[in-house]
């Protein structure tokens, strides 16, 4: 009788414990899952932080390129402004390829411009005869290299080529190109309009866990389109 009432018993205990091993097991699983689902949650959340601060700095820089304009301070027929310089820093070789857009490798430039500024008073940026007038001061954006880190770099010169604003765009910049329809050789795109500039602009950062973020934007600047 003894062993007939401890059968159910010892059943009963062997079934909790097989439910005990099975919800432990199911818990584990579940925790897997969620861990690294947080895990891809943040990894996504860094990916996206990464682009929209290269987005919003891109976008700055078209912003003020498409207030420029062609400048012919000495009426040739050619301008002055906007012009593209080399970015006096060693062009970098194109890493191995990782995710994202395509690695940068190659030269940077570094454009120069001007930007319309009311110098007679009368409350817009045109003098007595409607002509544009340009504030003396040369703008830029070039990259700069801090520690090994690429940044782009708002400038601006005043008439006599002293630095009078100096401030940081953007970080983790690894090329920076503009390009024009008579722009620099190899860098010219005779497809471009007379008046505009495409912006690209190539980012990379090094993150902890063995991750690279790459980001690549490319935009167009119709600069104003001023009558010779
Ligand atoms: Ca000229
Ligand atoms: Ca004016």
């Amino acid at each position: 009788m003894c062993a007939e009432t401890n059968r159910p018993e010892g059943l009963a205990l062997v079934e909790s414990l097989v439910g005990i091993a099975v919800t432990a097991v199911i818990l584990t699983a579940v925790y897997g899952v969620l861990s690294v689902s947080l895990r891809g949650d943040e990894t996504l959340r860094t990916r996206l932080e990464f682009q929209l601060a290269a987005n919003r700095a891109a976008e700055e820089i078209v912003r003020m390129l498409k207030m420029s304009g062609p400048v012919d301070l000495d009426l040739d027929g050619s301008w002055e402004f906007p012009n593209l310089q080399p970015a006096p820093i060693s062009p970098i070789p194109a890493p191995p390829g990782g995710p994202g857009p395509a690695a940068a490798g190659g030269p940077s430039w570094n454009i120069f411009f001007r930007v319309p500024e009311d110098l007679n008073g009368d409350g817009d940026p045109t003098d007595a005869l409607g002509i544009l007038e340009w504030d003396p001061r040369t703008y830029s954006f070039e990259r700069n290299e801090v520690g090994g880190i690429g940044e782009v770099r708002l400038r601006a010169y005043d008439g006599q080529g002293s630095l009078v604003e100096d401030r940081v765009l953007a970080r983790h910049v690894t090329r920076l190109l503009f390009q024009m329809r008579d722009g620099p050789p190899g860098e010219a795109d005779p497809g471009l309009g007379l008046h505009e500039i495409r912006v690209r602009i190539w980012f990379e950062r090094a993150e902890m866990a063995e991750q690279t973020l790459r980001h690549q934007v490319v935009l167009g600047a119709n600069m104003r389109a001023v009558q010779p």
